[in-house]
């Protein structure tokens, strides 16, 4: 139903960034940084994070039929590129929908050439579509991820529930 000159009540979204292991190798950070604040959203978290198996496999879950599973499990792990990748949540109006559009089509041959996978992905020899940037598909997969990614207590603004609970454990402190 098409609302006249009604604005949207739609409520803000987040939406999980990765910057992946072939985009923080060849530099691209600050480009792809740039090109992201052309949706108008803010960050309200980013880490940099060694990914694990386990992480990677759950991140990747609904693809562990896929032919190319473990190759990509191996890519978002930085076994081709460097052991890290940058985690971050953007939250704004549509951000879902506005991110996935800087970041342009899995398939960095199909992607705009100006979006983000269209200017710097590649796919290797092996099939890989080493496309540089993640970007959650959907509000569903987005909480999932977001939740699997960070803590309430790392983002400065939540939009999911939250509990806090009592917990005694050692922690590493500056000596
Ligand atoms: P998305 O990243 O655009 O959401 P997904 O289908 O969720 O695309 O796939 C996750 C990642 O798996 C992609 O970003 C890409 O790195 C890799 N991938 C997806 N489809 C293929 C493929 O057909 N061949 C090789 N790698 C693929
Ligand atoms: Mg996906």
């Amino acid at each position: 139903m098409k609302s006249k000159g009604k604005k949207s009540n739609m409520a803000a979204e987040q939406t999980l960034v990765l910057i992946k292991p072939d985009g923080l190798i060849k530099g691209l950070t600050g480009n792809i940084l740039t090109a992201l604040s052309d949706a108008g959203l803010i960050i309200v978290g980013s880490k940099v994070v060694q990914v694990t198996r386990e992480l990677a496999e759950e991140h990747y879950q609904h693809l562990r039929e896929e032919k190319f599973f473990d190759e990509l499990i191996n890519y978002i792990m930085g076994e081709y590129h460097v052991k890290r990748i940058l985690a971050l949540v953007y939250h704004g109006e549509n951000a879902i929908k506005k991110v996935r559009k800087v970041v342009g089509a899995t398939n960095p041959e199909e992607a705009e050439p100006t979006s983000i996978r269209g200017k710097y992905g590649r796919i290797t020899t092996k099939g890989v579509f080493e496309n540089v940037v993640h970007a959650s598909e959907n509000p569903k997969e987005a909480e999932r991820e977001i939740k699997l990614w960070f803590r309430p207590s790392e983002l400065v603004h939540t939009i999911y529930p939250t509990e806090t609970k009592k917990i005694t454990k050692s922690e590493v402190f500056w000596k």
